[in-house]
């Protein structure tokens, strides 16, 4: 399967694959442009089905660079969705994970290619551990940083991509204006797909980091190198490893997920109808 993958070719344009990619999803969906993409990680799916009405689902399978999805409880489509002020979202519920193996190429690929469908804002969603004790499971959390400790970037050769106010200050006054209970943190990306170990923790901990996760960061190195503006949000749903007393599991982080659920899908269907209601929306409608 990984062999037809067009990112796979070491001389593919991977700005080309992405703007294939953006014109099937035109041409599957009959919408030209979309206005804004989400990413939604664990935890976050039932989005999806209250942001607006779906206009089309399409598997990843037949989108040019995307892939299956490698996690149980990950859907591998890409769906484009009427919001009700008449802009359109692309919902992306095929992430491709670092950890994976395949290279940070097809890991960012589907920013890459919200970034060709036209949309402006990129919102990254994803499943992690806290590392602030009273984040129960099932908080969700503003990012307001992050600390890449992948050791690699989507970026090639000499780009020298600026990351301050990486994740917009704006958006996340906005997704407060929301939920001013929000609480927000610094999200340490970890290659994975092994948890922590306590002391990693600890060392997150003491260079500035409270989430950790294995997505997102990269992520979002390639939505700012592409002119978008991003809003990330962490669905703690375990303490992180030494935080918690006892062991992670994967079935736990699933249940704190599908418990979460409801609450987070309404939070953000909420933060996506008033970005479109924001200043910055508006003049950019006006244009
Ligand atoms: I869900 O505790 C989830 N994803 N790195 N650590 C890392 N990723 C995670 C964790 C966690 N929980």
């Amino acid at each position: 399967m990984s062999t037809d993958n067009p990112l796979n070719d070491p001389a593919a344009d991977p700005f080309e694959v992405a703007r294939a990619a953006a014109d099937v999803i035109a041409s599957k969906s009959g919408i030209e442009r979309h206005d804004i993409a989400l990413t939604l990680g664990s935890g976050w799916g039932k989005a999806a089905d209250i942001i607006g009405e779906t206009v089309s689902e399409i598997p990843a399978s037949e989108v040019p660079g995307f892939s299956a999805s490698a996690v149980p409880g990950h859907s591998g489509t890409v769906r484009s969705i009427a919001l009700p002020d008449g802009r359109h979202a692309l919902v992306i519920g095929a992430r491709t994970h670092y950890y994976e193996g395949h290279g940070v190429r097809r890991v960012v690929h589907s920013v890459r290619t919200a970034a060709a469908t036209g949309a402006a804002v990129m919102i990254l969603t994803n499943g992690a551990g806290g590392i602030k004790e009273h984040w129960t499971p099932g908080t969700p959390v503003l990012i307001s940083d992050h600390i890449n400790l992948t050791a690699d970037s989507p970026l090639e050769g000499a780009t020298f991509v600026d990351l301050t106010d990486l994740y917009s200050a704006r958006l996340r006054a906005v997704a407060r204006g929301v939920d001013p209970s929000l609480d927000e943190g610094v999200y340490t990306q970890f290659r994975g797909p092994h948890y922590e170990t306590p002391a990693e923790v600890q060392m997150a901990k003491t260079i500035g980091g409270h989430i950790v996760g294995m997505s997102t960061a990269l992520e979002a190195i390639a939505a700012r190198q592409a002119g978008m503006e991003v809003l990330g949000f962490s669905l703690i749903t375990n303490l992180a490893a030494g935080i918690q007393k006892t062991p992670l599991s994967h079935a736990e982080v699933l249940e704190a997920g599908r418990e979460a659920e409801p609450r987070i899908a309404d939070l953000l269907a909420r933060v996506v109808a008033a970005i479109g209601s924001s200043p910055e929306a508006a003049e950019g409608s006006a244009l």
